[in-house]
């Protein structure tokens, strides 16, 4: 077993040691993640974030995984960037139906000045709501960083999505550097980090433990650790991707939970194609955030009664909601 003693916030792991845990007995490596987790959260709480995708579809970039790429054919349909109206209408659902968090995404490469003007709009009225607000809007310059702050955002997703030796498989038309520097401008700016990446598309065991490691070794840990499972979504180049054994996404919530004991570490998409049982042993393992509500950006998620009779059955209650 490793040192208990050991110092918890570290921004120095080896890759050597991110293996070593993955490799641990699943009883051990569980058991160490729930310990470190028990000493940072309540066990019992999970926080809520819906999620809306504000600007839909003919995005310039190749992701590979993503439906919102104008280079594949996934039949979506795409959607200029909404009116402040219907976002705020949406907003308050989500609210309703016991969200504390509404993230809001755009499938931009990066937005424009005039976009960002729009969308502090849209924060502000989220904000008014009482919600907290997050937004995912692509790659960032300083002074947009420094506009969404003023305006008052709370959270700002940008993932790393995989390893930095894996990536140019997965994406070329931006750099895991142009990630990074967005990542630090955020940071700068004082705005939380939201930065994780997907599970399944491919790589390898090194490449899921370099992805932790990217995230573990950043200057400050992300304030959240969203932790996706690839959709598969057809038309896009990863549909057909081998699917990935369970246990080892289960595995990459404990690691990610033992190396950032104090991020929230969110069971993300991918949710609508997990047992409960699964999501009950993410749980376990560490994962205390999830995306709540029929929908994610353009992929289906579990429906709200199925999550709020998950979370009953479990005795899970929501952090920072009177609601769930
Ligand atoms: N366009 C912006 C960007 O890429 O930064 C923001 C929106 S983008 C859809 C946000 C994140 O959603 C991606 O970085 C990726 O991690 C995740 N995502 C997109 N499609 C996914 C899929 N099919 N399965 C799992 N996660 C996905
Ligand atoms: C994140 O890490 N996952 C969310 C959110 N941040 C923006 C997006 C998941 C998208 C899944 C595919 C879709 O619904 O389009
Ligand atoms: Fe565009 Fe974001 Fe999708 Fe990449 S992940 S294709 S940048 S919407």
């Amino acid at each position: 077993m490793l040192d208990s003693t050991v110092p918890q916030i570290r921004h120095d792991w080896h890759t050597n040691e991110i293996l070593d845990l993955y490799a641990l007995p699943f009883n051990d490596l569980l058991f160490k993640a729930q310990t470190i987790h028990r000493e940072n959260f309540n066990p019992n709480e999970v926080q809520i974030s819906s999620l809306l995708s504000i600007k839909t579809g003919s995005c310039s970039e190749d992701c590979g995984y993503c439906p919102q790429s104008a280079r594949y054919d996934s039949g979506l349909t795409s959607e200029p960037l909404m009116a402040i109206y219907d976002v705020l209408k949406a907003a308050e659902q989500a609210k309703s139906q016991g969200a504390s968090r509404f993230c809001m995404g755009a499938a931009w490469r990066k937005p424009k000045d005039s976009d960002i003007e729009r969308v502090v709009e849209m924060v502000q009225g989220v904000k008014a709501l009482g919600m907290e607000t997050c937004v995912t809007l692509g790659m960032l310059t300083d002074t947009q960083t420094t506009r969404l702050k003023e305006g008052g955002l709370d959270y700002y997703n940008h993932n790393l999505d995989t390893s930095e030796d894996y990536y140019s498989e997965i994406i070329t038309t931006r750099t895991y550097k142009d990630r990074l520097d967005t990542l630090e401008r955020v940071r700068d700016a004082g705005i939380n980090v939201c930065c994780g990446g997907i599970i399944g598309m491919g790589e390898s065991d090194l490449d899921r433990a370099n992805l932790l490691l990217q995230l573990a070794n950043l200057p400050q840990h992300p304030e959240s650790v969203p932790v996706n499972m690839l959709v598969q979504v057809q038309g896009t180049p990863l549909m057909g991707t081998e699917q990935l054994d369970p246990l080892v996404f289960v595995r990459t919530i404990a690691v990610a939970r033992i190396i950032m004991p104090k991020s929230r570490v969110r069971l993300s998409a991918g949710r609508n194609e997990m047992s409960d049982e699964m999501q009950a042993l993410c749980f376990f393992a560490g994962a205390n955030s999830i995306f709540y509500g029929d929908k994610l950006l353009t992929t289906d998620n579990p429906m709200t009664n199925h999550d709020l009779n998950l979370f009953a059955r479990l005795g899970l209650k929501s952090a920072g909601s009177s609601y769930a």
